[in-house]
C-alpha cells in the first residue's frame, strides 16, 4: 500500500505514528536489500555493492560498485565454484570407483592449479583496487619554506594550512580530500624536512617521513628561486620514478635553480602565489594515477571478499601439495576442496552467519 500526504514533518510523524499503531513495522537499515538477498534476488556481494553505491564518494567507487551490482565478481566467483565442484566430484569418483573413471590424479591437479590461479588473479587486485577506492594518498613533501602549504592550499582552493615566511611553520600532518575529475585523492601537507633540535619540529619531520613512506604519490616541492641545496639530493633519492612528482615552485620569481636533471620524474613548474601552472600540476597528478582499472578487470575492494578468496587459494594450495606428493591421499584432497567450496558459499552469502549478515546490512541507511 502506498500513502501520499502533505510534506510537513508534523503530518509525516503523525502518519507514521498512526501506521505503527495500526500494526506497521518500521524498516531497519538495509531491510529492503536484505529481503532481496534473502529471497535470492541477489547474492551478498551484490548486496554489499548497494552499500558501496550509497556511500560512493568518487568515480572509481561508483563504477566498481555498479560492476559488482551487475554481478561481475559474482559471475567470476560462480565460475570458481563450478570448477571446484567439478574437481570435488572427480576426486570422489576416483576415490569410490577407481577402476571405472577415466580421470586421473593429474587431471584433478591441473583443474586445481587452474582454479587456484584464478583466485590468485583476483586476490592480487586487492591492493590496487582498495587503494583506489579509499583515495590515492598524496604527500606534499620538501624543504622548509619551499611553499608546500601554499601548494596544498592552491590545490584545495582554500586556505587550510598556515602559510608564513618563517621556515618550519607546518609541524602536524594536515589532511584533506581532493577530487580531480571525480577521482578521490587524499592530500597530506607535511613539515619541511630538515635537521633541527626543536623537539616539536623533530616530531613533525618524523611524521613527514612517515607520511612520505605511506603515500601512493609523493609531491616534492622545491623553491626554484634558490640554488640547488645538497640536502635536496636525499629527498630526490627517495622518490619513485614515473610516479612521484617534482614541483618547482615560485616560478614568479627569477629562476636560480639550474635545470632539473633527474630522469624519470615528471617535473612541473608552478607559482603557488599566482596560481600559474596549476593546470599542469593537476594533469601530472592524473598521469601518475594512471587509467582506472575498472572496466578492464574485476577487482576486490572489500576485505571480506579478499579474506574469503585468500582462504580458497590457501585450501587449493594445500590440495596441490597433496596431489604433488608420491602417495596421493585423495580423501585429504576432497577435504581441502570441500573447505574451499564452503568459503565460496560464505563469500556469496549462501552460508553466511546471521552475524556476518548483520554486519553487512548495518552499514545501510534505513529503508534502503
Ligand atoms: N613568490 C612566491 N612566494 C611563495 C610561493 N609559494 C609560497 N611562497 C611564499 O613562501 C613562503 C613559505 O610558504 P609556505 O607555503 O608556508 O611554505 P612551506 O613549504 O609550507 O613551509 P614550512 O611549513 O615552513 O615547511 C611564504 O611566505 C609564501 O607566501 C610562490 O609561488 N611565489
Ligand atoms: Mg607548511
Amino acid at each position: 500500500m502506498e500513502i501520499s500526504c502533505h510534506g510537513s514533518l508534523v503530518v509525516l510523524e503523525a502518519l507514521v505514528r498512526a501506521a505503527v499503531g495500526a500494526g506497521a513495522v518500521l524498516a531497519g537499515p538495509g531491510e529492503f536489500t536484505r529481503r532481496a538477498f534473502l529471497n535470492g534476488k541477489m547474492d551478498l556481494v551484490q548486496a554489499e555493492a548497494v552499500v558501496d553505491l550509497i556511500h560512493a564518494s568518487g568515480r572509481f567507487t561508483l563504477d566498481n560498485a555498479y560492476g559488482l551490482l551487475k554481478g561481475r565478481l559474482s559471475a567470476e566467483v560462480g565460475e570458481i565454484k563450478r570448477e571446484l565442484l567439478r574437481a570435488l566430484a572427480h576426486t570422489e569418483a576416483l576415490l569410490d570407483f577407481p577402476e571405472e573413471v577415466a580421470i586421473g590424479g593429474q587431471d584433478i591437479a591441473a583443474a586445481v592449479a587452474r582454479t587456484c590461479q584464478r583466485c590468485a588473479a583476483l586476490t592480487a587486485t586487492f591492493t590496487t583496487f582498495s587503494r583506489r577506492q579509499e583515495g590515492i594518498g598524496v604527500a606534499i613533501i620538501g624543504p622548509p619554506n619551499a611553499g608546500k602549504s601554499s601548494v596544498f592550499n592552491l590545490l584545495l582552493k582554500e586556505s587550510r594550512a598556515i602559510v608564513s615566511p618563517i621556515p618550519g611553520t607546518t609541524r602536524d600532518l594536515i589532511e584533506a580530500r581532493l577530487y580531480i575529475d571525480g577521482e578521490l585523492f587524499r592530500l597530506v601537507d607535511t613539515a619541511g624536512l630538515r635537521t633541527t633540535t626543536d623537539p616539536i619540529e623533530v616530531e613533525g619531520v618524523a611524521r613527514a617521513h612517515g607520511a612520505a613512506t605511506e603515500a601512493d604519490i609523493r609531491l616534492l616541492v622545491l623553491d626554484s628561486s634558490l640554488p640547488w641545496d645538497i640536502a635536496w639530493d636525499s629527498m630526490v633519492a627517495k622518490l619513485v620514478p614515473d610516479r612521484d612528482l617534482v614541483v618547482l615552485n615560485k616560478s614568479d620569481l627569477p629562476r636560480v635553480l639550474p635545470g632539473f636533471a633527474a630522469a624519470g620524474f615528471r617535473v612541473v613548474s608552478i607559482s603557488a602565489l599566482t596560481g600559474d601552472g596549476v593546470g599542469g600540476l593537476l594533469d601530472a597528478l592524473r598521469l601518475s594515477l594512471g587509467p582506472s582499472p575498472v572496466g578492464s578487470a574485476t577487482g576486490l575492494v572489500h576485505l571480506r571478499h579478499f579474506d574469503c578468496l585468500s582462504r580458497v587459494e590457501g585450501y587449493l594450495r594445500n590440495a596441490q601439495g597433496i596431489l604433488g606428493s608420491d602417495e596421493i591421499a585423495l580423501e585429504c584432497v576432497a577435504e581441502e576442496l570441500r573447505a574451499a567450496i564452503d568459503q565460496v558459499h560464505v563469500l556469496l552469502g549462501t552460508q553466511a552467519s546471521e552475524e556476518v549478515l548483520d554486519l553487512v546490512f548495518s552499514e545501510f541507511c534505513i529503508g534502503k
